[in-house]
């Protein structure tokens, strides 16, 4: 009784929710990682100055040494490295192609001016198909788009290691580097969002030919090695709360970078972080890069993603790194797509079990700005994200019950309407 209470107050949306009346809050892992006593000790050395902390040195060193990149402009989260790097990269009229996009990202995209275009292979856009590297760019599309627009038209690249909207999907080291020959031979920059790139990486070791005797911190390195440049938000594999940056190889979009910097997030020694969460940021990039971590950390995710697939539960194949997506078309095929089923779908799952989890499609992907009408993503998705050390497997028995349960009765989930 007290669910139905809180989840009409909230309109039937899960961000509405109160935290303290969720039981397994799967809405995010972003900024929601249990910080280690290394982190937390890390954050009692906190150098406040107001520039040149020394925390700004040890996370500027550990990301050179870590990425392989020339410089780095910090920024209190992922999205403020986009809003410098769309600013500073893309001239308005430009087009930018993505592997898929993500919400904030492709805003300020846009928002500069910038037209997206989606090169992602297309059975990225197939929930069921199991296969590899589903989010590979079709280097056949970027061909394309090349040929037919002119490089000078493109500003860039943004390969995203992994694709969330995916199902958190890997990209393969031979993609990147494919992607990497074709955009030299036309001088197009390649960004990549570096968000979740420890657990890409853990896939290519896991799965790609020729990686298993290479360390996590190599496969990355490397990875890195084909981008001019990366944003991350530090929320997801750099274990942390708070935080992010923007890479750059490039002296004069440095310079233009953190000029924005400045006005946007703070200074270039500081860009919105305090000095303490330097600390535990660079800690955090360092252990996630440790093979026991992030092999705990991917298969937790793949345990629940079994056990739900062994029920019967339709689910986004394969299972990616950071959630289990379920498929709401064909967990709700008595639903219309206009009847918003995965947003309801999380909202049922929170009534029938007190999990929050968050709904990935028609909503999510907003309104055409002109006509009014609603983007109708091909993928209707509600994410159960697993935060990262912060729950144990018998959490995930208790979510994957929660969903089975409700999958029993899935024909009295009802479609929402907006009012
Ligand atoms: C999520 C979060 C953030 C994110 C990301 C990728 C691949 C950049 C960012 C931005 C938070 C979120 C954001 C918008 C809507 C819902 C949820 N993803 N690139 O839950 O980073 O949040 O640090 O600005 O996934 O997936 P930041």
């Amino acid at each position: 009784e007290e669910r139905e209470i809180a989840m009409k107050e909230a309109g039937y949306n899960t961000f509405n929710l109160k935290s303290e009346d969720v039981y397994i809050d799967l809405l995010t892992d972003s900024g929601t990682n249990a910080m280690s006593d290394s982190q937390w000790s890390g954050m009692m050395i906190g150098d406040e100055a107001y520039a040149g902390s020394k925390n700004w040195v040890y996370l500027e060193s550990t990301i050179k040494e870590i990425f392989g990149f020339k410089h780095i402009v910090p920024t209190h989260q992922g999205r403020g490295a986009e809003n410098i790097l769309s600013s500073i990269a893309i001239k308005p009229g430009q087009y930018v192609a993505g592997n898929m996009y993500f919400t904030t990202t492709r805003y300020h995209q846009e928002k500069n001016g910038g037209i997206f275009v989606d090169i992602i292979r297309d059975v990225a856009h197939d929930a069921a198909a199991n296969i590899k590297f589903k989010g590979d760019i079709d280097l056949n599309k970027l061909q394309k788009l090349i040929d037919e627009k002119g490089a000078e038209n493109i500003a860039y690249v943004c390969l995203a290691v992994t694709v969330n909207l995916a199902g958190g999907q890997p990209v393969s080291m031979a993609n990147m580097r494919a992607v990497r020959e074709i955009t030299a031979k036309h001088g197009i920059k390649v960004f990549y969002d570096a968000t979740r790139c420890v657990e890409n990486a853990y896939f290519i070791k896991e799965q790609e030919e020729g990686y298993q005797d290479k360390t996590i911190a190599e496969i990355v390195l490397e990875m890195f090695s084909y981008a001019d440049g990366a944003t991350m938000s530090g929320k997801k594999d750099g274990i942390v709360n708070m935080g992010g940056f923007l890479a750059l190889r490039d002296e004069e979009l440095l310079q233009k970078g953190r000029e924005l910097v400045v006005v946007f997030e703070g200074m270039p020694s500081y860009g919105g972080m305090t000095g303490r969460d330097m600390e535990a940021f660079a800690i955090g990039l360092k252990e996630s890069l440790q093979f026991e971590y992030i092999q705990h950390r991917v298969l937790q995710v793949r345990y629940l993603g079994d056990k739900l697939r062994e029920a019967g539960i339709p689910i986004v194949e394969p299972v990616g790194g950071h959630a289990v997506f379920l498929d709401a078309r064909r967990f709700c095929p008595h639903l219309t797509q206009e009847e918003f089923p995965a947003q309801s779908l999380a909202a049922n799952l929170y009534l029938e079990s007190g999990v929050r989890s968050m709904e990935r499609g028609i909503v999510s992907a907003g309104r055409d700005k002109n006509t009014g009408e609603n983007h109708k993503p091909k993928l209707e998705t509600v994410r159960l994200t697993i935060p990262r050390r912060v729950y144990t497997y018998r959490h995930m028995d208790l979510v994957a019950e929660a969903v089975i349960s409700l999958y029993a009765h899935k024909e009295d989930i009802k479609g929402l309407r907006f009012v």
